[in-house]
């Protein structure tokens, strides 16, 4: 059978057998597309019904939280953890806190996961979980008790060596303590079962800083390819939480100015480039509205997401060289892209997950806008909390540049590998596709190595 019939039937019986979940089919799609032509070269992955196997995870835990709110009453949310693939090394992946939240959101987070995973040439297998609990709007004390909750079912299933989540939407150092005090409480055990812990017990000193700072050097690796670099360009930067705001700094480092920011609400744009200190203050430490920033920066412009223009992102409208999407799934499409690359956009580079759709991304390969894709360019997050566990089970602590320094060591070789990658399937360049099957062959490899499980 044709390969690209292989594709459409594997597509459309998981369509068929997990109903409803978009995002998932999205990732999906969009990894087994980019496998064509390894596919087409490699028939041991169609003979060992790798895709069929990689699409399913290994397991799915959805449980009940329920936590009690400060006024007394009862409440009721829904917990995730999908331990999609274990065949290179224990699962690994955040956990997000978003109203959004549903199974489908999971699995193509746990699926992008492997990927990604596997590109940062560590041992770590993918996974993904969390809950649809807003925690806008909430207490300190709900909060921590929500945290308490969740990790009260989630100890069942995680372990150092088996499972370790760690942050991601609505999930940061906070909610990563609580969690951390509730297992230590249930299980008796001091041990890096968590990554982006405090620097006090165990965490990582550059964990923090990790993603933006590697999505940034992804960034200059792709330019300096070309003979460019950050240098002297106005960046356009997406949201307002843990990327964008290390993203912003590192953009500073390389001598770039990030004139935007944003959150659910609207955006900032202060054309003389958004203050890093000044931002961090009103999200990372006051958790105050992007409107504050007004109050110390009179010139700079706040824009309510209500007056975007229908159907777009408002950050994508202001004129950049470097887009840096870094706050969600699917928050850049065509529209954006078209008029990014109208106002001269050279490059995208995935700070969040899966920020661009899929008719944003074929633009931008049809028109040779350079692409950063997320599985390969926010990798740096998830390889750095593979250091924090390294430390952890050595019982050693390193110092800020030591772990700075293999980051950039590591994004440079994530950088190598999906070039070389595209080289060799004669699309140089096109790092989306580079990354995927990267990505893909070690853990294809590692399945059939292990047999049929
Ligand atoms: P944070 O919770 O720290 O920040 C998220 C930011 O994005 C906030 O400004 C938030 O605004 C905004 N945002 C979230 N959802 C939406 C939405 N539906 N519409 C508009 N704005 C939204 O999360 P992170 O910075 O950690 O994560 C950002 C992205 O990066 C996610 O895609 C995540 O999966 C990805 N990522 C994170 C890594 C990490 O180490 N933390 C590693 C790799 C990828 P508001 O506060 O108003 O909701
Ligand atoms: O999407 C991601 O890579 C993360 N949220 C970080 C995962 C991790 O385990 O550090």
């Amino acid at each position: 059978m044709p390969i690209k019939h292989v594709i459409e039937r594997l597509l459309h019986s998981t369509r068929q057998s997990t109903p409803g979940q978009a995002e998932f089919y999205q990732a999906v799609e969009e990894v087994l597309v980019s496998l064509e032509p390894l596919l087409a070269s490699e028939p041991k992955y169609l003979h060992n019904n790798v895709l069929e196997r990689l699409v399913i995870p290994e397991r799915q835990i959805i449980f009940r939280v329920v936590w009690m709110d400060d006024s007394g009453k009862i409440q009721t949310n829904i917990g995730y953890r999908v331990q999609f693939n274990s065949a290179i090394g224990p699962y690994k992946g955040g956990l997000r806190f978003h109203p959004s939240v549903n199974l489908g959101i999971v699995k193509f987070l746990g699926f992008e996961q492997i990927f990604k995973n596997s590109l940062t040439g560590l041992a770590i297998g993918g996974a993904k979980g969390g809950s649809n609990f807003d925690p806008k709007g909430k207490s300190e004390g709900e909060i921590m008790r929500f945290c308490q909750a969740f990790m009260s079912e989630l100890a069942k299933y995680v372990g150092e060596t088996k499972d370790i989540p760690a942050g991601d939407i609505g999930v940061g150092g906070r909610e990563i303590g609580y969690m951390y005090g509730e297992y230590k409480r249930l299980t008796g055990r001091f041990d890096g079962v968590l990554t982006g812990k405090g620097l006090n017990w165990g965490g990582s000193l550059a964990r923090t800083e990790a993603t933006g700072y590697g999505s940034v050097y992804f960034a200059e690796n792709i330019l300096n390819k070309q003979g460019d670099s950050l240098k002297g360009k106005i960046c356009t930067v997406s949201g307002a939480g843990n990327v964008a705001l290390y993203t912003i700094q590192k953009l500073y480092e390389m001598g770039a100015t990030p004139v935007t920011c944003s959150d659910s609400k609207g955006m900032l744009y202060d054309k003389d480039g958004i203050d890093f200190n000044t931002l961090k203050t009103i999200k990372e430490i006051k958790r105050q509205e992007l409107s504050e920033y007004l109050k110390h920066y009179p010139n700079a412009r706040y824009i309510p997401v209500d007056a975007y223009e229908k159907g777009t992102n408002g950050v994508w409208s202001i004129p950049c060289f470097a887009a840096f999407p870094s706050a969600t799934q699917n928050e850049l499409n065509l529209r954006d892209i078209q008029t990014l690359h109208h106002n001269g956009c050279r490059l995208v580079n995935e700070g969040a997950n899966m920020p661009s759709t899929p008719e944003a991304i074929a633009y931008m390969l049809a028109n040779r806008i350079l692409y950063g894709p997320a599985k390969a360019a926010n990798a740096g997050g998830v390889a750095t909390s593979q250091l924090e566990m390294s430390q952890n089970a050595s019982m050693q602590k390193w110092s800020f540049s030591e772990v700075d320094t293999k980051l950039h060591a590591i994004m440079k070789s994530i950088f190598d590998l999906a070039y070389a990658t595209s080289k060799e399937f004669n699309e140089e360049g096109n790092l989306m596709l580079g990354a995927n099957i990267a990505g893909f062959r070690k853990v294809a490899d590692s399945m059939i190595d292990q047999g049929a499980v």
